[in-house]
């Protein structure tokens, strides 16, 4: 064998991982976990191994065959060159901003998902159901972590709102400079946890990160006054090792995270609206002048928020629209290919003439 796997196991290697070997693989490759993602490349670690490489090609029609930070490539023992990317056990994903319509992968085989906002204008519960809709679709557990706890009276009202989000949902209002505070995370980042920040760009992702590392090496940087809003100090994802062990991923900002194929996921953040609408009288009911609309039934009783139900009906319309542009996408892209690749027969075809 070319590896020891428990040396692995420090980089969060695990069974799900040791599955997808092959005898060969055991003998001729290495595997290698993507601890950075910057412009234009990649940073790899294992056992004794640490360089950069290029990002990977992506597979015709298929944008998910890139490397993201978070991911297990095996590569060749003798040349380094990447030969396989692992199946994932999670993965988060956005519709990439800009007009572009691209897929963007955000991590990979993350176990925890720390969405960070602040008790503070940033603060917002629209926001926050995008990232819990994230989380439930990768099956990734959310913990929302609410910073600067130490700047306001009230940072009970802020974790009482986002309580309400999503049943059980774990809130903790901290704050993020101070590793007292920030204690009650550690029981996430045990080891071989690998934990992500997602959040706006100033809410204290990189301080938080700095906190439970206990470390002062990632740069942070103060926010604007008028606004909360951030000066977009960290610019790539990057892998941290925690003293407990696991891995803390830190992120950059993000200004807005438009979902994609994300169904399942806000069926589970608002599976009390989804229920309604299953005892509307209609199936088809738009809950607009229906008679016999559960939805509005709840509205006017006072047991579901107006707000609430718009921000559903807003989510439920993007992620339709932007999961459709991408399947459209896809098709186009296998159409093109399958041209491409008769285009090549003819002339080969031709030359044999
Ligand atoms: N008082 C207080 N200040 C905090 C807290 N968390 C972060 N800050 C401050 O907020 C500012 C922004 O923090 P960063 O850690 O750079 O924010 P970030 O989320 O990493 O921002 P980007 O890298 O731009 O995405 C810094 O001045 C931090 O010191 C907190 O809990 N309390
Ligand atoms: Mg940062
Ligand atoms: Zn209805």
């Amino acid at each position: 064998m070319t590896f020891n796997t428990s040396d692995l196991t420090d980089f969060g290697w695990n069974a799900f991982f040791h599955s997808q070997l092959e005898f060969d693989d055991l003998q001729t490759t290495i595997p290698v976990r993507v601890m950075a993602v910057h412009r234009g490349a990649l940073t790899v670690a294992g056992p004794g191994l640490d360089m950069q490489m290029p990002p990977l090609t992506p597979t015709a029609g298929d944008e998910e065959s890139v490397a993201t930070v978070g991911d297990w490539l095996l590569l060749d023992h003798e040349t380094n060159r990447p030969l396989r990317l692992l199946q994932r056990k999670s993965l988060f994903k956005r519709q990439a901003p800009g007009t572009a319509r691209r897929l963007q992968l955000i991590a990979a085989n993350v176990d925890t998902l720390f969405i960070v906002s602040s008790c503070n204008a940033d603060f917002s519960a629209a926001r926050l159901e995008r990232y819990l809709a994230l989380a439930r679709e990768a099956d990734v557990t959310p913990v929302i972590v609410l910073t600067k706890a130490d700047q306001t009276d009230t940072p009970e009202e802020f974790v009482r709102t986002a309580s309400k989000l999503l049943p059980g949902v774990l809130v903790e209002a901290v704050d993020a400079r101070d590793a007292n505070s920030a204690a009650c995370l550690t029981a996430w980042c045990g080891s071989g946890q690998t934990v992500a920040l997602l959040g706006s760009s100033g809410v204290g992702k990189s301080t938080l990160a700095n906190t439970l590392t206990g470390t002062s090496k990632i740069k942070t940087q103060g926010i604007r006054e008028d606004d909360a809003k951030g000066r977009h100090t960290t610019t790539a994802r990057a892998l941290h090792r925690l003293p407990t062990n696991g891995w803390l991923l830190d992120t950059p900002g993000i200004r807005e995270l438009q979902l994609t194929d994300a169904k399942s996921g806000l069926e589970d953040v608002f599976a009390d609206i989804v229920a309604l609408t299953e005892t509307c009288r209609f199936s088809d009911c738009g809950h607009e002048t229906e008679p016999g609309c559960a939805v509005r039934t709840a509205i006017e009783a006072g047991t579901l928020e107006v707000n609430r139900l718009k921000r559903w009906r807003k989510l439920v319309a993007e992620d339709a629209r932007n999961t459709e542009s991408l399947a459209d996408r896809h098709a186009r892209e296998r159409t093109f290919g399958k041209m491409v690749k008769g285009i090549v027969k003819s002339k080969r075809e031709q030359r044999k003439d």
